[in-house]
């Protein structure tokens, strides 16, 4: 089966954040690609990247970030599928802010879905979301997952005073 999310990332130094997408939306049962591209170092590869991806069956794409941040954002203007920006973190950062406020303060009419700064998994998780509103499959496994999740709230609840 074709891809059905495309996670990208500025540098392979952004993988150990972006990482926890592809291991989230394997679980879920979502296909998924993954590589880099850098909206400054490689911006003819951004552009071929974007306006490939609906023609090649991807439904959302996961663009992660760190520094002056301008993937998601430029991705996003290139494309009609929805793309969710995860800031990271990166080594020369100034607190992650920078990645925070580049990715987060699009302008009217070119959204981008923000996650929290390296927040990778909760992207994963939203771009699973968007898919399962037409597919039963996805849905399953997201009902499973929250259930998962309540239990061990629970579990980790059992034995403290109420
Ligand atoms: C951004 O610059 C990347 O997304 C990364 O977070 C940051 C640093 O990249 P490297 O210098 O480690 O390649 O473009």
């Amino acid at each position: 089966m074709s891809a059905k999310i495309g996670i990208i990332m500025g540098s392979k130094s952004d993988l150990h954040i972006m990482q926890d997408a592809a291991d989230v939306l394997k679980e879920l049962g979502v296909d998924y690609e993954i590589t880099v591209v850098s909206a400054h170092r490689t911006p003819d590869r951004m552009f071929s990247y974007a306006k490939s991806a609906a023609d090649r069956g991807l439904k959302v794409i996961i663009a992660g970030a760190g520094g002056a941040a301008h993937l998601p954002g430029m991705v996003a203007s290139l494309t009609h599928l929805p793309v969710i920006g995860v800031p990271v973190k990166s080594s020369n950062s100034i607190d992650g802010w920078d990645s925070v406020l580049s990715i987060l303060q699009m302008p009217n009419g070119i959204p981008v879905a923000t996650v929290a700064l390296n927040a990778a998994k909760n992207a994963g998780i939203l771009a699973a979301q968007i898919l399962s509103t037409g597919d039963e499959y996805i849905t399953q496994n997201l009902i499973k997952y929250k259930a998962d999740l309540a239990s061990k709230v629970e579990e980790s609840a059992k034995g403290m005073k109420e």
